[in-house]
């Protein structure tokens, strides 16, 4: 489909020929991206406006992108870091009618795939996340701001979820009764998650927060890992943040949308895949307790997926987009379902983490 752009928005990026195409890309559900070829060249280029609504603080994305950028240039210049081009007039992001617009150079011979289909795929991925983390282990995270503020507080997640079940329908109720007691079934592993604050051995870490597959760009032929982008969460947190949602979305062949439980199972060959690709980048960095929470991640990520989806049902959908009025509560019952397959599978998962762990010796 052929899309019109504001000529502004373009011009500010000095892009005034008139033979721009257009064409919606992405499957992300927050932000609006585009990609632009300019016809007279060839050049292409991604642009993108930010959803204000879920980013309130526009203005704190660039300033991190801008910094990481800044160090990764000075200490690893080869590295490809795909961070926003400025306007002619020497600006990160273009403010027009109310949206910040901002554009992005395209990495030509790659692809964003939506679903993995090798175990390959997940090590490449893998290792490009893990790699980010590696060059910014010197990098102070104080330096950057959330741009969600407690966005992957599993703590705050679950307050959420409580203040929705207290203001919910009684019919939200009823549809969800087997997901709400599940939910606090499973408030151990909340109980763990506190526990983790007092440990001294568990650092805060630059974080990317969104390590789903279509946010690793991989060469087109070889499929071979080339960079990460989508960096508006690039923020202080903890590495389980990163790992735990790679073993969110790469472990199952099926997505959180899909509604028949009995395909939610866990692919222990794109685990280790995957586990292999991470440690790779990351496996000398890691403390002693952060090596000991590997499985663990997956757990609090995943758990904490389903409580948002539970708790957004009961907010009769405020935050996710849906196609259908029960879609958030399907997707809460899927991630419980890959909750418990991964804990169901829990043994042989760690052994093939210690295996590893002990190879890298
Ligand atoms: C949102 O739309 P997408 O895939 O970029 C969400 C993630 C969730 C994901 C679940 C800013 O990300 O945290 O894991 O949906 N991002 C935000 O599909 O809330
Ligand atoms: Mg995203």
């Amino acid at each position: 489909m052929e899309l019109t752009i504001d000529k502004n928005i373009l011009k500010a990026y000095g892009l005034t020929g008139e033979n721009i195409n257009i064409q919606q890309i992405g499957s992300g559900l927050i932000n609006g991206t585009y990609l632009l070829t300019d016809l007279s060249n060839g050049k292409k280029f991604v642009l993108q406006h930010i959803n204000t609504n879920v980013f309130t603080n526009p203005e704190a994305i660039a300033d991190n992108i801008a910094a990481v950028a800044d160090f990764l240039q000075t200490n690893f210049p080869s590295y490809l870091f795909p961070a926003p081009l400025v306007t002619n007039a020497n600006q990160r992001m273009y403010l027009h009618e109310g949206k910040y617009w901002r554009l992005m150079p395209f990495v030509e011979g790659t692809i964003a795939l939506d679903t993995l289909s090798t175990p390959k795929q997940a090590f490449e991925a893998a290792k490009q996340f893990g790699k980010l983390s590696r060059l910014l282990n010197k990098f102070d995270s104080n330096k950057l701001q959330p741009t969600i503020v407690g966005f992957h507080d599993l703590a705050l997640r679950f307050e959420q979820f409580k203040k929705a079940l207290s203001k919910a329908s009684t019919a939200a109720k009823d549809k969800a009764v087997r997901e709400i007691e599940t939910a606090f079934v499973f408030e151990t592993i909340l109980i763990q998650y506190l526990q983790l604050n007092s440990n001294a051995d568990f650092p805060n870490r630059v974080m990317h927060h969104d390590t789903k597959i279509s946010n690793a760009l991989l060469d087109k032929d070889t499929f071979e890992g080339v960079c990460v982008i989508d960096l508006d969460t690039l923020m202080p947190g903890k590495f389980i943040s990163d790992l735990g949602d790679m073993m969110r979305t790469y472990l199952c062949e099926f997505s959180e949308n899909e509604k028949d439980l009995s395909k939610i199972t866990i692919r222990v060959a794109y685990f280790a895949a995957m586990i292999e690709g991470y440690l790779s980048e990351m496996g000398e960095i890691l403390t002693a307790t952060e090596k000991e929470l590997i499985l663990f991640s997956g757990k609090y990520i995943i758990y904490m997926q389903a409580l948002r989806f539970l708790t957004d049902f009961l907010n009769e959908n405020i935050y996710y987009a849906t196609t259908y009025p029960e879609q958030n509560l399907d997707r809460a019952k899927n991630q419980f379902k890959l909750l418990e397959e991964l804990i169901r599978n829990e043994d042989q998962l760690q052994q093939l983490i210690d295996a590893n762990l002990v190879r890298k010796q």
